[in-house]
C-alpha cells in the first residue's frame, strides 16, 4: 500500500474510533447493533465495500438498515457486484476490520488482505460504491460515516441514492453492472410494465367470483410504505390502501406493527381494526424486504389467520408449476417436444411449516433445506433454472437462470401466436422481470401474488386453505453469550453446549408431530426458540420447556 492511501486510511479512521469492549460480527445480514456503537463499524464497511468494487472492477452496494429490528438499533450490508449478498470469503475480513481496536492495527489488515487478494490500491482501476439507508434517525450520520469509509480508498467514490428499501438497493447494484439505467423510476416501471404484461395474460371469465381488488397493506412505518404509495400509481388495475406510512403521527417503526410483529405475534398490526374483517391485507417489514399477507377473521378477534412466507411460496409454486405444465403439454397443444428438462427446485429453512413442506413435496416438487439467511437461501435456490425460495418470515423470491431465460424467449418466438403454450411462457417471462432478481422484496413480491390470486381467481380465504399450517410458535430467550450456541444440519441440531440436544429431543418426543429446535440469531441478542405440535397448547408448552433448557444451559 502507498504511503498516500495509508495515511488517507490514518486520518479517516481516527474520526471513527471503535466502542470499547463491542465485539461485532457479519451475521445473517451484516452487522447491526444499537445505533450509538456503530459508527466505526459503518466507516469500516465502507472501505469494505469500495476494496470489493476495486477487487471485482464492479459497482457494489452498501445499504444502512436494521431491517425489523426496533428503530434505536441500525446495521450496514453489503451488496455484492451481482446484486446479492457479500460473498461469505470476506465475511471473516469484515469481522477483523470492525474488531479491529486501532488505526495501526486496521491500516495492517487492510494492507495484508489487499496484498492476498491483489486489490489494486492506487492503480489504473476505480471503483464505486451505491449507498442506501432506510428511514431510521440514526441513518443520516452513519451515511456519512460509511460514505468517508468509501472515499479514504483513493479512485472509489461514493454515489448516495437516499432512502432506498434494501431490495431497491440489490436490484440497483445488480442492473447497474448489466449495463443498465437505475433510478427509482426505473425500479418502478420494470415492476409496473411487467404487472401489466401480466395483467394481460389472464385468461379472461375463468373465475368462478368476481375478484376484489382491494388490498390493505401495513408498512411498518418504514421505507417501504412511501415506496408503495409511488409505486401504486403506476398499477391502474388495484385497489392498493396503505397505512402505517412512517408519516407524523402515523406510529413508530416497527413498533406493532409490520412483517415481523404480525407473523411472530400473530396479532393485529396498529392501524387495522374491526372494519377490515375479511378483507385481504398484506405486511412489510421495516427496509421492505419481508413480505406476509393476513386476515383479520372476525370482529372481536384479537389473533389474525396469517398467510406466512410458506404460504407465499406455495402460491407461487403452484403458479410457475402450472406454466411449466402447460409448456409441456404435448398431445393437448399438439406442438414439439419438450425439449428443455427445467429444474425446478423450492428452498426453505427449519422455520418452514411441516404442513407446507408436505404439501410441496405432495405436488411432486424437490424441497431442500439451507440455514436461516437470505444469503444462503439465494445462493442453493440459484442452483435451478427456476429456484423459488422464501423464509416463513416472509423474505424470498423466485430465480431465474440466464440459460432458462434465454430459452424461453426463443421457445416464445417459435410458439404458436396466441396459442396457450406461448401464453404460458410468456407469463413466465414476465413473472422473471417482475420479480426481484437480486433479493427478497416485499413490493415486488406483493405485485406478483396479487396478479397470481387473480390468475387463480382465488379469494385469500381460498388461498389460506391450500393447506392447514401446524401449530407453532416462537420465542426469543436472552442469554449472556448466544454464540455458545452451535447448530448443524440446517440449524435443526445443537452440536454445543453439550447435552442440550438431548434435552430438545426428550421434550419432542412428548408430544404427536413434535418438533422443535434452537439457534443463535444473527440480528438480534437473543437464542431463538422454534417448536410445532399437533395442538396449540401443546406446542406453547413444547416452546416453553425449550426455552426453559436454554436457559438453563446458557445461563
Ligand atoms: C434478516 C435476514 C433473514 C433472516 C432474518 C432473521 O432479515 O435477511 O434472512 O430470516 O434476518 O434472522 P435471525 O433469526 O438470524 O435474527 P431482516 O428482514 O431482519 O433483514
Amino acid at each position: 500500500m502507498e504511503d498516500r492511501q495509508r495515511a488517507i486510511l490514518i486520518k479517516s479512521a481516527s474520526l471513527f474510533p471503535p466502542p470499547l469492549g463491542v465485539k461485532f460480527s457479519y451475521g445473517t445480514a451484516g452487522f447491526r447493533a444499537e445505533s450509538s456503537i456503530l459508527s466505526s463499524t459503518v466507516f469500516r464497511s465502507g472501505i469494505l465495500a469500495a476494496m470489493r468494487s476495486l477487487k471485482t472492477g464492479s459497482l457494489i452496494g452498501l445499504m444502512i438498515t436494521a431491517s425489523h429490528n426496533h428503530v434505536s438499533d441500525n446495521g450496514v450490508k453489503i451488496a455484492d457486484f451481482h446484486g446479492g449478498m457479500m460473498t461469505q470469503d470476506w465475511e471473516p475480513f469484515a469481522n477483523d476490520l470492525a474488531n479491529a481496536s486501532n488505526s495501526k492495527d486496521l491500516i495492517e489488515l487492510i494492507a495484508d488482505f489487499a496484498k492476498k487478494e491483489n486489490i489494486p490500491f492506487g492503480g489504473s482501476q476505480s471503483g464505486e460504491v451505491l449507498l442506501g439507508r432506510d428511514t431510521r434517525p440514526s441513518g443520516e450520520a452513519l451515511m456519512e460515516a460509511a460514505k468517508q469509509g468509501v472515499r479514504s480508498v483513493i479512485d472509489v467514490v461514493a454515489t448516495d441514492m437516499g432512502i432506498l428499501t434494501t431490495p431497491q438497493l440489490h436490484w440497483m447494484v445488480q442492473n447497474r453492472n448489466r449495463g443498465l439505467r437505475v433510478t427509482e423510476f426505473d425500479y418502478f416501471s420494470q415492476i409496473s410494465n411487467s404487472f401489466r404484461n401480466l395483467m394481460e395474460l389472464i385468461p379472461r371469465g375463468t373465475s368462478p367470483e368476481p375478484f376484489d381488488a382491494k388490498l390493505l397493506v401495513d408498512g411498518a412505518n418504514g421505507v417501504g410504505g412511501e415506496k408503495l404509495e409511488g409505486l401504486k400509481k403506476l398499477l391502474k388495475d388495484l385497489d392498493i390502501h396503505v397505512r402505517n406510512t412512517g408519516k407524523e403521527g402515523e406510529g413508530n417503526l416497527n413498533e406493532r406493527v409490520g412483517a415481523d410483529y404480525v407473523q411472530k405475534e400473530r396479532v393485529v398490526p396498529l392501524g387495522f381494526g374491526p372494519n377490515d374483517v375479511g378483507l385481504r391485507c398484506a405486511s412489510l417489514d421495516g427496509d421492505a424486504d419481508r413480505l406476509v399477507y393476513f386476515l383479520f377473521p372476525s370482529e372481536g378477534s384479537k389473533s389474525i389467520d396469517l398467510i406466512d412466507g410458506d404460504k407465499i411460496l406455495s402460491l407461487l409454486a403452484l403458479f410457475i408449476n402450472e406454466q411449466l405444465r402447460i409448456l409441456d403439454n404435448k398431445e393437448k397443444m399438439g406442438t414439439s417436444e419438450y425439449d428443455y428438462p427445467v429444474k425446478l427446485g423450492i428452498v426453505q429453512t427449519a422455520y418452514a411449516n411441516g404442513a407446507s413442506t408436505d404439501y410441496l413435496k405432495e405436488l411432486g416438487m424437490e424441497v431442500v433445506f439451507t440455514p436461516t439467511g437470505v444469503k444462503y437461501l439465494h445462493e442453493k435456490a440459484a442452483e435451478y433454472d427456476i429456484g423459488i425460495y422464501f423464509e416463513a418470515n416472509g423474505h424470498g423470491t423466485i430465480l431465474f437462470s440466464e440459460k432458462f431465460l434465454k430459452w424461453l424467449e426463443a421457445k416464445i418466438q417459435d410458439l404458436a401466436a396466441g396459442s396457450e403454450m406461448q401464453k404460458a411462457a410468456q407469463r413466465l417471462l414476465a413473472a422473471s422481470n417482475l420479480i426481484n432478481q437480486a433479493t427478497g422484496d416485499s413490493l415486488s413480491g406483493l405485485i406478483l401474488v396479487e396478479v397470481v390470486l387473480r390468475y387463480m381467481g382465488w379469494s385469500i380465504q381460498r388461498w389460506k386453505s391450500l393447506y392447514q399450517d401446524l401449530p407453532s410458535r416462537q420465542v426469543k430467550v436472552k442469554v449472556v453469550d448466544r454464540t455458545a450456541v452451535v447448530t448443524t444440519n440446517a440449524e435443526t441440531s445443537v452440536l454445543r453446549p453439550l447435552g442440550l440436544q438431548e434435552a430438545i429431543n426428550l421434550e419432542v418426543a412428548k408430544y404427536s408431530r413434535g418438533r422443535a429446535f434452537v439457534r443463535p440469531s444473527g440480528t438480534e441478542d437473543v437464542v431463538r426458540v422454534y417448536a410445532e405440535a399437533s395442538t396449540q397448547q401443546e406446542v406453547d408448552a413444547l416452546a416453553q420447556t425449550v426455552a426453559e433448557h436454554v436457559g438453563r444451559f446458557l445461563g
